[in-house]
């Protein structure tokens, strides 16, 4: 089915649900026979990233190598959807820049949480670890999250289901007639 390709960058803390919501909205788009691929901690930091940490160079790093992934994927006419913390906000804005030059669409989502939140979810035990100084510069706790200041779809976690989540980002290319 022929479609535009896009970028879904989905930013926000651990244990926010962006990869829950990644998935979700990858099922739906499939269903619907549209070719979509999710990039996330497993398939990048595992292989293309396994030499870069969580310092503020090695994030800046990471986001670099994702978002041009993620701009091949898009050029190759998938809905690319990426899950990653990105905390820095020039990082994600370089991405949208390099999607904007290639003339590829690029979507920010905003998937936001309290930070009360996402601790007591703590599905790994990272936030513990963070508030005993095992893990160094965690995001939220002892390293930053620079919010979006105008995400094209913004999400509040708490207040949706993954699924209520997912389907307001389908709506969303509906609306725009990306898909
Ligand atoms: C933040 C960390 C850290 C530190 C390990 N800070 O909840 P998770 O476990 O599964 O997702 C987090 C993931 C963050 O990797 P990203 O590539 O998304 O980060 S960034 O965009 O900032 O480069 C968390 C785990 O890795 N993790 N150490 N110090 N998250």
């Amino acid at each position: 089915r022929k479609q535009e390709g896009v970028t879904i960058w989905l930013t926000g803390l651990s244990a926010s649900g962006k990869s829950t919501i990644a998935c979700a909205l990858e099922q739906l788009l499939l269903q619907e026979n549209v070719n979509a691929y999710r990039l996330d901690g497993d398939n990048i930091r595992f292989g293309l990233n396994k030499d870069l940490g969580f310092s503020e160079n090695d994030r800046n790093e990471n986001i670099r190598r994702i978002s041009e992934v993620s701009k091949l994927f898009a050029d190759s006419c998938a809905v690319s959807i990426t899950s990653f913390i990105s905390p820095y906000r020039a990082d994600r804005d370089k991405a949208r820049e390099l999607h904007r030059e290639s003339g590829l669409k690029f979507i920010e989502v905003y998937v936001d949480v309290p930070l009360e939140v996402a601790e007591q979810r703590d599905p790994k035990g990272l936030y513990k670890k963070a508030r005993e100084g095992i893990i160094k510069d965690f995001t939220g706790i002892s390293a930053p999250y620079e919010e979006p200041s105008e995400p094209e779809i913004h999400l509040r976690t708490d207040k949706l289901t993954v699924e209520e989540a997912a389907e307001k980002i389908y709506e969303y290319l509906k609306q725009e007639k990306i898909i």
